[in-house]
């Protein structure tokens, strides 16, 4: 039945607006207003510029693209265009102070939500399932996962609380799997919210490799530093080696030595780096180091989709390591539910039908690859989401971490950053190909 067809989605994607703006609202509402117009790094938008551009998305959109409006205030587009202006500069820039900047956002999406009720779930790619409105909640869950990395780089006292993942017996199954080799399907055709650039599926031959069952974790990282892992070029690529050396890295990020232990600050607290843990906050050059040191390598991002996606018994892609449901909290820990990684081996209901663990949430994964176009990839709807990125300069990060929503996760979703990025909530896993 068609009808009962679109008042899901309708359900759905009202439903997903929601739970992101509901994210929006606590992320920007538990500091004041000096706090969301200063800029707390570099590397960061000041709060009140990640709130404005979320309802100028929506607007350009939902409103304008979908249902054709007139621009409500058309003077500001140019000041959330995240290509005029890089995020260093966005402090200088005449923005909506915050109780404009709320009123603006609030009035998109009480027009959006208009927009919504009368929508047709079909006619056009963009309104086809409900793409565009699914597209816009991950957008603005994709923003506050970048407030909540701002959070992190923010100093000053607590502001955020959330309980920690239900401690779990330490992980003592296999520490890999093998997966064999074969042909599987990279990518979707079918997920109606997949991004351009997780279209179309294709096949992909994997030869057979080794994964860890679980990302790594802070102690077996911290083994590497003991080790002297940060000491030795021989571990590093050359530019890697020579982006630690000028840039005095030694640790993740926000770790600091006290005596023999490692302190780290977390959302304002300091606190002793858990052992069992996934790392966190460790650029592409450390993942890639400590795969090396460990005699391993970082797994492709095919095999590493692979590995969450093929189901051996069926030659199947499923949309998550567990199968085809959608992500609940057993099986994974994801949605800002929990402000930290769950331990290592935590959430076996979410484990792939080869015993991999947490592939899906927790930290995203690095992957060694280039973030590349599939091939027949089609950018839509608008080329500087993804195709303005291809190329050898980004990696590719693979999973989702404790701060990704479930509306923007799934097994073929791809993430990417420079290789020199460690304030994103990023960890890998490693791999090792089967004859080595
Ligand atoms: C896919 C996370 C790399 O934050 O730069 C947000 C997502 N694109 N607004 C980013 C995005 C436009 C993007 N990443
Ligand atoms: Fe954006």
């Amino acid at each position: 039945d068609p009808a009962l067809d679109a008042d899901a989605l309708r359900e759905r994607a009202v439903a997903s607006l929601i739970t992101a703006r509901d994210r929006t609202t606590l992320l920007t509402s538990c500091v004041d207003g000096p706090d969301l117009t200063a800029q707390h790094s570099p590397l960061m938008s000041p709060l009140v510029w990640d709130l404005a551009h979320i309802g100028n998305q929506e607007e350009q959109w939902l409103l304008r693209a979908v249902a054709g409006q007139e621009a409500i205030r058309p003077e500001i587009d140019s000041l959330y265009d995240a290509f005029e202006h890089p995020r260093s500069a966005r402090p200088g820039l005449p923005l909506l102070p915050p109780e404009e900047a709320r009123r603006y956002a609030a009035d998109v999406r009480g027009r959006a939500l208009d927009v919504l009720e009368a929508a047709a779930f079909h006619g056009t790619r963009l309104t086809e399932s409900g793409f565009a409105f699914g597209m816009i909640a991950q957008h603005e869950q994709q923003h506050d996962e970048t407030m909540l990395i701002t959070h992190q780089l923010r100093r000053g006292p607590q502001v955020l609380t959330a309980p920690d993942p239900d401690p779990v017996p330490l992980f003592t199954g296999a520490s890999e799997v093998l997966v064999p080799g074969g042909p599987f399907t990279m990518g979707t055709s079918d997920e109606p919210w997949a991004l351009d650039n997780e279209r179309p599926a294709h096949r992909r031959e994997v030869a057979s490799f080794f994964i860890d069952t679980t990302p790594v974790t802070n102690a077996a990282y911290q083994a590497f530093i003991e080790d002297g892992g940060y000491d030795e070029s021989r571990w590093w690529t050359a530019e890697g080696w020579a982006h630690i050396r000028r840039n005095s890295i030694r640790a993740p990020l926000f770790w600091r030595r006290d005596g023999r232990q490692w302190l780290r600050r977390r959302f304002g607290v300091t606190e002793v780096v858990p052992p069992d843990e996934p790392v966190l906050h460790v650029c592409w050059y450390e993942a890639d180091a400590y795969a090396r040191w460990a005699g391993r390598r970082l797994p492709t991002e095919a095999e590493w989709e692979k590995a969450a996606r093929h189901d051996p018994a069926g030659d199947r892609a499923m949309r998550y390591p567990w199968g085809d449901a959608d992500p609940g909290p057993e099986h994974a820990n994801l949605g800002q539910r929990h402000l930290r990684p769950a331990p290592a081996g935590s959430y076996p209901a979410g484990e792939s039908p080869l015993g991999v663990r947490q592939l899906i949430g927790d930290v995203w994964e690095w992957t060694a690859s280039d973030f590349l176009p599939y091939p027949g990839f089609r950018a839509f709807p608008y080329k500087e989401y993804s195709e303005v990125f291809f190329g050898p300069e980004y990696k590719v990060l693979r999973g989702g971490s404790f701060a990704v929503d479930p509306v923007a996760c799934r097994g073929t979703f791809r993430n990417w950053d420079l290789p020199i990025r460690r304030q994103i909530f990023s960890g890998f896993r490693t791999a090792r190909s089967e004859d080595v």
